[in-house]
């Protein structure tokens, strides 16, 4: 009975704990430390994807529930001890039955609410603007083809050039500018190897492909600064290409966009940074 209670124990506290961890927030829109939790939703894609996971959510916590509960009476009551003549039964035809069909029946009410998201996360709704990324090793190009062709480069802010305000790993040198409250098709594709381009607060992730233009959408719901990073292994400065967005009103957007066509009328040659971020994994 001892080792028993010591099992239940152990079991009911890594519940607890794992409660617990799961109900502490994430605030930002940028990685924390012990943040366990998504980030805030900002997007409607992403409100999607997080009420799909709570309802995931209840369902596995049912099915650990049920397990468990049915784990505890078999080491309870059907232990050496406690039923000194097992039972000689080996199969039962409607229970066996009724745990290949419950599942079944589970996996279909997961199946279907998770193509409705993926259909809706996919499919561009009305497209107001167009953002198109390409990735390079190791930093980002960024196009915006229907407002007058800005263009610009997007690099990592090295430790040594941190400002106030600005993020380790996670600023970059130019920002991505958008507007909120806007259908903004994303246009994605790579000049070398695989990327990936992600915003977490969107629900965003989609992989930045050579040769080939990968597109999904999002709205942004509130303005802010949010943070992303390349999610795709792409080589030993992987780490090295964030992504910074600003989020803002549709009237600052349209402030940026004046200024934008004159700061990157022309931008610099790459070819002097992509050298000078070979070197940072020497340092
Ligand atoms: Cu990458």
């Amino acid at each position: 009975m001892k080792i028993q209670n010591r099992i239940l124990a152990i079991i009911f506290t890594c519940f607890g704990s794992l409660i617990m961890f799961s109900l502490i927030p994430a605030l930002a829109n940028e990685p924390v430390n012990w943040g366990l939790t998504f980030q805030p939703s900002a997007s409607s894609s992403a409100e999607r994807i997080h009420e799909f996971h709570n309802m995931l959510l209840y369902i596995i916590s049912a099915i650990v529930g049920f397990v468990l509960l049915l784990l505890s009476i078999v080491i309870l009551r059907f232990n050496k001890k406690a039923n000194k003549t097992p039972s000689n039964v080996t199969h039962n035809v409607l229970l066996e039955i009724v745990w290949t069909v419950i599942p079944i029946v589970i996996l279909i009410i997961i199946a279907v609410p998770s193509f409705k998201i993926l259909y809706q996360n996919d499919k561009i709704a009305e497209p107001e603007m167009t953002l198109k990324v390409t990735g390079y090793q190791w930093y980002w190009g960024y196009e915006y083809p229907d407002q007058g062709g800005i263009n610009f480069l997007s690099y990592m802010v090295k430790d040594e050039e941190i400002k106030d305000g600005q993020k380790r790993l996670l600023s970059t040198d130019n920002v991505v500018v958008l507007p909120i409250e806007t259908n903004i098709a994303l246009l994605v594709t790579a000049a070398d190897v695989i990327h990936a381009w992600t915003i977490p607060a969107f629900g965003v992730k989609i992989d930045a492909v050579p040769f080939r233009t990968n597109e999904t959408w999002f709205r942004i719901n509130k303005p802010g600064v949010y943070y992303g990073q390349c999610s795709e292994i792409c080589g030993k400065d992987h780490t090295y290409m964030p992504i910074e967005v600003h989020a803002v009103t549709k009237e600052e957007f349209r402030a940026w966009v004046a200024r934008a066509k004159v700061e990157f009328a022309s931008h610099d040659s790459s070819e002097d940074k992509t050298l000078e971020y070979a070197q940072l994994g020497n340092k």
